[in-house]
């Protein structure tokens, strides 16, 4: 086949691609913005390589008519959690969005792989908007905690090091190593709701502090500097006790004196 051709086979996958991590990126924000625990810590995306979809084709006898049909992961997505819970909340996000529909899912955390690998695979059909109308096609959503993922990379390299020819004491290391990493991952879930409480207020305060700086900024324009400078000064000083009570306080007592301003701009 022509490259020509292999470009435009996948121009829509890359455009899936980046459409995909867009749409989970955005969850992050939404989390963050909502004061809320984000169950993704990140989002990373790829389009298959044309020899590692060569390879495929060959190892698994798919003909080229069926190569979009066959090969699943031509799109592929992935998304790091901090913590094995979140991987569940996670893929429960994807069943339940309109935009992607669930083909199938596998399960490596339960049925762990042979070589030690333990991830959530999900198989989405996922639409785009191409100059020739609308085109469905499938994508690869892995889902793995940062321990996993770190794990799965360094074993990748090997394989490919090795070419499917890995030596028994590699192997052996990388087993042990695929036991600790259950062992890390269970040790951070136990005390997930410490850190979680942790990230929380660290995101409630940085939140409030962009909101009270908006609103002095505001201020600025509408009423008296030197109230303002005082108010400044208040806030430096509330910022200072690192009590997210005290600042909550000052951001709703802000909000009063804002309103307050903008009724007598109002009234004149
Ligand atoms: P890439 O893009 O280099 O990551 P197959 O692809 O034939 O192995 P299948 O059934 O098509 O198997 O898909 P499977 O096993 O559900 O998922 C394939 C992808 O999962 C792989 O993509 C890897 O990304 C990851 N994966 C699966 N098993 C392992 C493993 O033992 N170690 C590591 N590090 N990753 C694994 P590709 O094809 O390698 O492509």
């Amino acid at each position: 086949m022509e490259i020509q051709l292999w470009r435009s086979i996948l121009c829509p996958y890359e455009l899936a691609v980046k459409e995909l991590m867009v749409k989970f990126e955005h969850i992050i924000d939404e989390h963050k913005q909502n004061d809320l625990y984000s169950p993704i810590e990140q989002v990373s995306g790829r389009v298959k390589s044309l020899p590692s979809i060569l390879e495929k084709m060959q190892r698994k006898h798919i003909p080229m008519e069926k190569m979009e049909e066959e090969i699943e992961d031509i799109a592929g997505i992935r998304i790091i959690c901090q913590f094995e819970e979140d991987i569940d909340t996670v893929a429960s996000i994807i069943r339940s969005r309109s935009d992607m529909t669930i083909k199938s899912e596998k399960n490596y955390l339960k049925h762990i792989k042979q070589s030690g690998y333990r991830s959530y695979h999900l198989i989405i059909y996922y639409t785009v908007d191409t100059i020739n109308g609308p085109k469905r096609l499938q994508a690869e959503i892995q889902i793995r905690t940062m321990a996993m993922n770190f794990w799965a990379t360094i074993e990748h390299s090997l394989q490919y090091k090795y070419k499917g020819e890995m030596p028994l004491h590699v192997a052996e290391r990388l087993s042990n190593a695929a036991d600790a990493i259950i062992a890390l991952d269970r040790e951070m879930s136990s005390v997930r709701d410490e850190i979680m409480d942790a990230q929380n207020s660290s995101q409630t305060q940085s939140n409030l502090v962009k909101d009270i700086l908006l609103s002095i900024e505001n201020l600025y324009k509408i009423s008296n500097k030197r109230e303002v400078e005082k108010i400044q000064d208040e806030f430096l000083r509330v910022f200072r006790t690192k009590d997210l009570q005290q600042l909550a306080r000052f951001h709703r007592q802000l909000d009063i004196i804002a309103e307050g301003y903008r009724a007598q701009s109002v009234s004149f």
